[in-house]
């Protein structure tokens, strides 16, 4: 479960967070496939509870009413088109499932116009019944609800902050979650993120998966298992570990992040240590995680995860995206928000629940794209910002070679090769950074990345020189708004 099946020399997701299928298609074509990405992230496909109280929030997706591929994202007929033209394109699609609860307990209606009523555990679209949910034979805390993250039984069997949960130990549960998942393959999705991964029995989720067909041989080569990459905050403190998922396929590293922006946002950690990045951090195997600076939760302070990297430190996030897209370390996740107005209350931002950006009818507004090619109506898409997805080329071009040559130069000034085809220098703080440093690349004039474009055969931002032994002079002010010279050999002049 653990090869993402991207298409060849693509290696990163981006999270289209709340995107409509109609825009994800467009992008897909006209971004994202030509700019080598490997796949999307789409938010929750399935039917949800049409929350009114805040007045429909982003997270009313994680509370699933049925199987039905109807939400504020678009229909089944849309999800289709999307699919197939992100697959034409070379961009695989990954959907957030929500299979471990449906609703909170109240009744209401979903996006499909399903009834349901959370009390009883009565979804009748799918058809789920009271027989469906966990109950107090299994659960054992004293609301029903979880208190005690130390207590694995608990976490497993009792309701997550009041979502009614699933009784994955029945072999008809089992049938309903696995149906759809199949659903979805057969529509030719490349796989899933399995939210509150943590909140199942490793066993359930492996009878679960265990069901599955392969993805479409036609796109995906013959005989492959669906990518699943599932959602286990471990920061390390609790009962339940990553490493109980790693049968089941990938899990999301929230320790990453975390450390990132230790030394990139906080500076209480430095740069200078990174020559170590990876599992000698404390965290798993390459190949068993996916790995992002932010998601949708802990970029607006929700769901535990720690404080991140967002969009609202932009120099931050594009010296730490440079990073984590020229290290080898993990696949990579890039998170692509929408704007809200921020209110920190107490430490909380009292408008973390707000959703999209809407229409009067809280229909989601389309993705408009201005001239300089970033995103209007909202929308923040920092994956269209120039440092990051030049960055994604880069991690394409020096994929297959390690790192060398790690170097620092202070406590937060680095630089490393990726063999002989990509080369990074990074500022984390305020100094300056002014050296001759070997960059292990053949020699000749190299457009630095993160200051321009590479069109045309010629660079619209700084060239660097690389000379006979390999070495290049870079001048690196930390003040400025961009602290990074990124060259590789996809783009020589
Ligand atoms: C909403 C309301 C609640 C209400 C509930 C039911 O906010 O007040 O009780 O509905 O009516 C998202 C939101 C939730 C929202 C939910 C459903 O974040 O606020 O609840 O959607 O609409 C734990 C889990 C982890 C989970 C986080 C949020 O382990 O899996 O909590 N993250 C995923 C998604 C979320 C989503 C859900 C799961 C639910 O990414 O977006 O919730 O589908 C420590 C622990 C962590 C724990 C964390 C927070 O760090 O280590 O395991 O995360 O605390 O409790
Ligand atoms: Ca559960």
């Amino acid at each position: 479960y653990s090869d993402p099946h991207c298409a060849p020399g693509r290696d990163t997701v981006v999270h289209l967070f709340e995107w409509k299928w109609n825009d994800i298609k467009a992008e897909c074509t006209r971004f994202l496939g030509p700019r080598g990405f490997c796949a999307v992230q789409v938010s929750p496909a399935n039917e949800n509870a049409v929350v009114t109280n805040p007045n429909r929030p982003w997270w009313e997706r994680y509370q699933p009413v049925s199987y039905k591929l109807i939400t504020r994202s678009g229909n089944e007929q849309e999800f289709r088109d999307m699919v197939q033209t992100c697959n034409n394109a070379g961009v695989r699609i990954y959907v957030d499932t929500v299979i471990n609860h449906m609703t909170g307990g109240y009744s209401g209606s979903g996006t499909a116009g399903d009834h349901f009523d959370g009390n009883s555990c009565s979804f009748p679209a799918v058809p789920y019944s009271n027989l469906d949910c966990n109950a107090g034979d299994v659960c054992h805390s004293s609301d029903g609800s979880i208190q005690n993250y130390n207590n694995p039984e608990e976490v497993r069997n009792c309701d997550l902050v009041g979502l009614k949960d699933l009784r994955l130990s029945k072999d008809y549960v089992r049938d309903k979650i696995a149906g759809y998942l199949n659903h979805l393959i057969s529509i030719g999705v490349a796989g899933f993120r399995v939210d509150a991964a943590k909140h199942m029995w490793p066993g359930d989720l492996e009878a679960v998966f265990a069901r599955l067909h392969n993805v479409d041989s036609n796109t995906f080569g013959s005989g492959k298992k669906p990518f699943i990459y599932q959602e286990v905050i471990d920061m390390g403190g609790e009962a339940i570990k990553m490493a109980e998922y790693f049968a089941t396929g990938r899990v999301t590293n929230f320790i990453y992040g975390v450390k990132l922006a230790d030394i990139f946002l906080r500076h209480t950690n430095q740069a200078k240590w990174l020559g170590s990045w990876g599992s000698s951090w404390g965290m798993p195997n390459t190949n068993d995680v996916v790995v992002f600076l932010s998601n949708h939760d802990n970029q607006r302070g929700h769901g535990g995860g720690g404080a991140p990297i967002t969009f609202f430190e932009p120099k931050q996030l594009k010296i730490g995206t440079a990073f984590m897209l020229a290290h080898p370390y993990g696949f990579p996740r890039i998170m692509s928000s929408y704007h809200w107005n921020r209110n920190i209350q107490g430490g909380d931002d009292a408008n973390n629940w707000a959703g999209p950006p809407h229409n009067n009818d809280m229909s989601t507004k389309s993705v408009t794209i201005n001239a300089d090619m970033t995103c209007g109506n909202g929308w923040v898409c920092e994956h269209r910002w120039r440092q990051i997805y030049n960055m994604v080329a880069f991690r394409n071009v020096v994929s297959g070679t390690g790192v060398l040559n790690f170097k620092s130069y202070g406590d937060q000034q680095i630089s490393f090769s990726r063999g002989s085809k990509g080369f990074i220098a990074i500022v984390a703080d305020g100094s300056h950074l002014n050296q001759n440093i070997n960059t292990n690349l053949p020699s000749g004039n190299y457009c630095d990345v993160i200051s321009g474009n590479y069109e045309n055969g010629a660079c619209t931002g700084k060239t660097i020189h690389v000379d006979s032994n390999g070495n290049a002079h870079i001048n690196i002010s930390g003040t400025s708004d961009d602290p990074v010279v990124a060259i590789h050999v996809g783009a020589k002049v």
